[in-house]
């Protein structure tokens, strides 16, 4: 009996693992449609536009410090931190953090014992790129990026136009109110679990774009030649950087303590 009950559950696995992308990590099918990207009170470059989208999948939650350790232990992978020895720190400004990498996002001191359920920092664009691609997935557009976390109806934020406090409660893992230190009064001072914040939900039902960590998408940063769009806001940011339609743009190369990625796929 234990012989075809163990193949039994392993093929039950293997199909629950192929349905979602390979990773394990869960997909939501996104409808596409047209809306306006941007955002008339924000950044220039937030200049409102209409963008035309196909139907594609997203991954529910951030990548996790699980499933990226699973990549890594089956394809060998050495992320660009790594090879550098070093990832950037936010300490109220970029440093450079020698010795930080994905198994110590904040430095040699720190560790991600214990929190394989927390997403993956310090990975590069290129990092991200190669982990999507061997489980069939690639990084999200830009666009796709903020129609998941929007939808068609404009809101400011994932949930809608409310901010992203109210009456000391919150809607997601971020900083200070005002700029930019970590706040813990959401239960985590840094990184935390994905999640954790069902009220801050997209339109789609995808968890923790604003905020935890910011995310690599695939699209070109405008006017930083050779620089990568990354999106959503992260753990030191304010209401402010939470926005939907916020940008900022890094090299594709190097690892930070506040950035990690989702994975997108096409549409059977
Ligand atoms: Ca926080
Ligand atoms: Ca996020």
């Amino acid at each position: 009996m234990r012989g075809p009950l163990l193949v039994l559950l392993f093929s039950i696995a293997s199909a629950g693992a192929a349905a979602a992308g390979g990773s394990g990590a869960e997909l939501v099918r996104i409808p596409g449609g047209t809306f306006t990207m941007g955002d008339p009170a924000g950044e220039p470059d937030e200049a409102p536009r209409t963008v035309h989208l196909a139907p594609f999948r997203l991954m529910r939650f951030e990548v996790t410090n699980l499933e990226f350790a699973d990549f890594v232990a089956s394809t060998g992978t050495l992320t660009d931190a790594e090879r550098v020895g070093a990832g950037y720190v936010w300490t109220g400004r970029w440093r450079t953090g020698a010795g930080a990498d994905w198994r110590h996002p904040h430095g040699p001191e720190s560790s991600v014992v214990g929190r394989d359920d927390h997403p993956v920092v310090q990975v590069s664009a290129r990092d991200a790129a190669r982990f999507c691609a061997h489980y069939g997935l690639r990084l999200p557009s830009e666009a796709e990026w903020e129609f998941a976390a929007r939808g068609t109806d404009g809101r400011r934020y994932p949930w809608g136009d409310a901010p992203p406090e109210e009456a000391g409660r919150r809607r997601a893992n971020f900083g200070t109110l005002s700029c930019c230190a970590p706040d813990a009064s959401d239960g985590f001072l840094k990184i935390g679990p994905v999640g954790r914040f069902p009220s801050g939900a997209s339109p789609f039902g995808i968890h923790d774009m604003a905020g935890n960590v910011w995310e690599w998408t695939a699209s070109a940063y405008p006017g930083r030649p050779g620089h990568v769009a990354l999106r959503g806001g992260g753990w030191g940011n304010d209401p402010y950087g939470l926005r939907v339609s916020y940008r900022h743009g890094n090299p594709p190369d190097i690892g930070l303590d506040m950035v990690g990625f989702r994975c997108a796929g096409g549409v059977e």
